[in-house]
Parts: structure tokens; C-alpha cells; sequence
């Protein structure tokens, strides 16, 4: 049997977004985030086979757009990349709504403004136009807040560490420089994704988060290596290292998000800073801390990122369950 997915394919700030703008799953549940669960019980296959080699690669990502469940919400969207089905995903949601209002996907009930229900929550988007083009998206996004602080591990290949763990939609592990971390340019690529698979190890064997209002949302995921800005006009810089071998080629929304909770617990950041994050590549997201709030008994910051999207073009993939790797696979 052959399963068609229209997608328009594209990134954001260099890393990739498959927009499946057709072949979405009908879902079960009251939320994005109970879709998210049956998506993954009965349709990870679908994620797989698109995400996965031969049909993606380590770095793929993207996602699906469903009718909200919340009455004021505009639309819905359920994010997949190799690792999994995030909560959240910034740069995939830059993208996903980049290509759905330039394709006409996405009818705003209030141009300019959108009201996004994603499986972590509520997000808020503001737009730019050009034309036919959509030139920013500021993402308003859920509450982030810092989980721990100075969690010790010794991590073989760099030794001792002392890591800080933010939300931002999904759960990071936070390294500063410090000790055998000198920056981004002293390990480059093949040692940041080396290490941070140890580092995410040790960091889960010693501490899991629970999202204080979504028990479903749970453990750290992604590890992201801070730095020190490379460019002029910039704040700071970042690897996100995320599934099993991808660096994010942007700056990471929700990565960003998380940054700028720690920043601002630490005192570093304060209501209505703005901060610059640079990439791996360089690329940019511009971040913002919009206010204070708390999740739960918990602490928080209202976080917002902003940053754009190209649409490279449109691909219809076939998955056909007589290929021998029609859910695709990963070498590892
Ligand atoms: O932009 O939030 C993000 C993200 C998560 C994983 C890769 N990018």
C-alpha cells in the first residue's frame, strides 16, 4: 500500500522544515497534546518514514496542521522530527507558519496575528509581509522557567561539568563555558555531538523535569553548549544538539526560550532585554524577555523569539510499504 504526503520543504535560519501540508493522520483527543500521544501510539511510522533516512536525514524536521481544539485558537500544529514529537519547536513553527500562510493554508482571522495551539500550549505569532512573502514570525511563546541548577556530572572526553537545566518547550541541559569547555570552536561539530550524548546521558541518569502542569512532557531531550557571541550586534551563541546526531543549523527557538529563562534567573536578563543568539552557522533569532509569570508554584518567563523561514520547494513523498525501508532508518 502507497501512503502520499504533500509537503513543502524549507528551512528556518538554516535548519530544515517538511511542512505535510497533505497525508496528515486523522487524530484522536481533546488537546494537541492528547493528538500528540495518539499520533505516537498508532502513527510514528509516518514520522519515521519521513524524518528517517532514505526520505530525511539527522536534521529533519517539520510538522503537521490540524483545527485547534480551543475555540480561539487559529490552527493547530503537531511538530515531528527525528527524535520524536516535540512539545514545541520554534524554528519548525517559524517555517510551518511561513509556508501555510504563503500557500494559503493558513486563513488569519486577524492578519498579522495568529493564535497557535501546540502540544506544550498556547503560542502567540505576529507576522511580517512582503508581498507574497512572509518576511519575520515572532513567536509569543509558552512559559519557560529553569528546572535545577549545578547538577555535577564527569563526563568522559571533557571531565567535570556543572549543568543547569531550563524549560523552553522541551527540557535542556545548559553547559556554560567552564573547565574542559573552553567554546564552540575548541570542540566543532564531530565533538559537540560525541559529548552531548554523554552529557544527556548523565544529566538524565541524575535528574528528570516534569513539566509542572503536563506530566506528559517529561525529561531532558536536548543539550545546548552556550557561548560567547561571534558576529557584531550579537548577544550569545549556541550548539543544540538534539536526537542522536543533529546540531540545530538555527538558534533554536525553544533552546533560545530556555536560554532566556536561565539568563534571566540568574539576574543576567531582566523584563524587556532583548538577546541576539547566534548559531552554529551563524544564523540569528532574536529573543525577548516579555514578562514575568509562573507555571504552576513555579517561577517563569513569558519568552519570545523572532526570526524567518524559506520555502526551497514542494516534494511529494511516497511511503510504500513494499520498500524494505518504508519507516525508514537511522545509522548510528
Ligand atoms: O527550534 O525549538 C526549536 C528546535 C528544537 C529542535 C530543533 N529545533
Amino acid at each position: 500500500m502507497r501512503h502520499t504526503f504533500f509537503c513543502i520543504d524549507g528551512h528556518t535560519a538554516g535548519n530544515p522544515v517538511r511542512l505535510v501540508a497533505g497525508g496528515a493522520p486523522l487524530l484522536r483527543g481533546q488537546s494537541m497534546s492528547e493528538r500528540r500521544q495518539d499520533f505516537l501510539a498508532r502513527f510514528d511510522w509516518i514520522r519515521t518514514g519521513l524524518c528517517f533516512e532514505p526520505r530525511g536525514h539527522d536534521m529533519m524536521s517539520g510538522g503537521f496542521l490540524y483545527p485547534p481544539t480551543l475555540p480561539d485558537a487559529d490552527i493547530g500544529i503537531l511538530f515531528i522530527e527525528t527524535s520524536g514529537c516535540l512539545p514545541m519547536c520554534g524554528h519548525g513553527t517559524i517555517g510551518i507558519v511561513t509556508f501555510g500562510l504563503e500557500h494559503g493554508l493558513i486563513q488569519p482571522a486577524t492578519p498579522g496575528r495568529l493564535r497557535v495551539e501546540v502540544p506544550a500550549g498556547v503560542i502567540d505569532i505576529a507576522y511580517e509581509t512582503a508581498g507574497e512573502k512572509v518576511t519575520a514570525v515572532r513567536i509569543t511563546n509558552v512559559p519557560s522557567y529553569v528546572a535545577a541548577q549545578g547538577i555535577k556530572i564527569d563526563v568522559e572526553g571533557i571531565g567535570p561539568l556543572s549543568i543547569d537545566v531550563a524549560y523552553g518547550g522541551n527540557y535542556y541541559a545548559i553547559v556554560e563555558p567552564q573547565g574542559g569547555y573552553a567554546g564552540l570552536d575548541d570542540l566543532g561539530a564531530d565533538r559537540i555531538i560525541a559529548l552531548s550524548r554523554r552529557v544527556r546521558a548523565a544529566v538524565r541518569e541524575a535528574f528528570e523535569p516534569v513539566h509542572p502542569l503536563d506530566p506528559t512532557i517529561r525529561g531532558v531531550s536536548h543539550v545546548l553548549w552556550a557561548d560567547a557571541p561571534r558576529g557584531a550586534g550579537a548577544d550569545g551563541r549556541n550548539a543544540v544538539f538534539y536526537g542522536d546526531k543533529a546540531i540545530d543549523r538555527s538558534p533554536c527557538g525553544t533552546g533560545t526560550s530556555a536560554r532566556l529563562a536561565h539568563l534571566h534567573a540568574g539576574g543576567r536578563l531582566a523584563v524587556g532585554d532583548r538577546f541576539v543568539h547566534e548559531s552554529y552557522i551563524g544564523s540569528r533569532f532574536t529573543g525577548r524577555v516579555e514578562a514575568e509569570t509562573r507555571l504552576g508554584d513555579t517561577p517563569a518567563i513569558i519568552p519570545s523569539i523572532e526570526g524567518s523561514a524559506i520555502a526551497t520547494g514542494f516534494n511529494t513523498i511516497w511511503i510504500d510499504r513494499a520498500d524494505t525501508f518504508w519507516a525508514g532508518f537511522q545509522v548510528t
